[in-house]
């Protein structure tokens, strides 16, 4: 008999996604999966974001990491809850992983959950963690043509946020092909160029994250 590991770990993981997602419908709680290259700018995006928000917008931040609590020591900086997870050396964050670190935080009085996944463009595509929806972060020096080479990650997106626009004189970056890989592979995902050093798009980035609250 052929045992099919991997889409057994696949549903175990979906059934504890869907806990994750009810006890966040519960406590009115929007989550989003942030995903991207290692050096994307997740970090930086949420570090510029979180000061923006407005009071009735409490959010609190996952970090997934492969190592080092760096990222949660940054968040934690902007004032709100932040919690770490290490895969140790796994390329993605599971739903188990991510209960975990919800269950050290208060859910009271929150409205977003913001979960920085595993810089990597292509496992944690497979793996839902209760979210509502998942954001990109996709920096233009990483090239243009990125929507077309990882289009498993890039067709479960909502959102593609396109950081470090600061650097688009100095970059051989072209929009048009970045907006074409987009449209043959998710069309129907929303794309916000921004800057997370000058703060630049970030109102827009703002409207979209709270148009989705409830
Ligand atoms: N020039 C520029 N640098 C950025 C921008 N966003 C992030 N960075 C830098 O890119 C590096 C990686 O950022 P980080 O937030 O740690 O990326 P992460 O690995 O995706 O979380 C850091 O040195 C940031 O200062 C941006 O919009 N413009
Ligand atoms: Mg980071």
């Amino acid at each position: 008999m052929k045992v099919n590991v991997m889409s057994d770990i696949l549903k175990a993981n979906d059934l504890l996604a869907r806990d994750i997602e009810n006890l966040l419908r519960e406590k009115n709680i929007v989550s989003w999966n942030i995903m991207g290259s290692p050096g994307a700018g997740k970090t930086a995006l949420l570090e510029k974001l979180i000061p923006m928000l407005p009071e009735h917008a409490a959010a609190a931040v996952i970090e997934g990491d492969l190592a080092t609590s760096n990222d949660a020591e940054r968040i934690a900086k902007t004032g709100v809850q932040s919690a770490q997870i290490n895969t140790n050396g796994a390329c993605h964050l599971d739903a188990a992983m991510v209960r975990s670190a919800i269950d050290t935080l208060n859910l009271d009085g929150l409205s977003l959950l913001f979960i920085e996944n595993v810089g990597n463009l292509v496992c944690p595509s497979s793996f839902q963690l209760g979210e509502r929806g998942r954001i990109i972060v996709s920096s233009i020096t990483e090239g243009d043509d990125k929507p077309e080479k990882y289009p498993s990650m890039f067709k479960t997106a909502d959102l593609v946020v396109l950081n470090k626009m600061d650097l688009e004189q100095n970059t051989n970056f072209k929009m048009g092909n970045f907006t074409r890989g987009m449209s043959a592979t998710n069309p129907d995902a929303s794309v916000i160029p921004v800057s997370a050093v000058t703060g630049g798009g970030f109102d827009q980035l703002l409207d979209w994250i709270l148009q989705r609250l409830p």
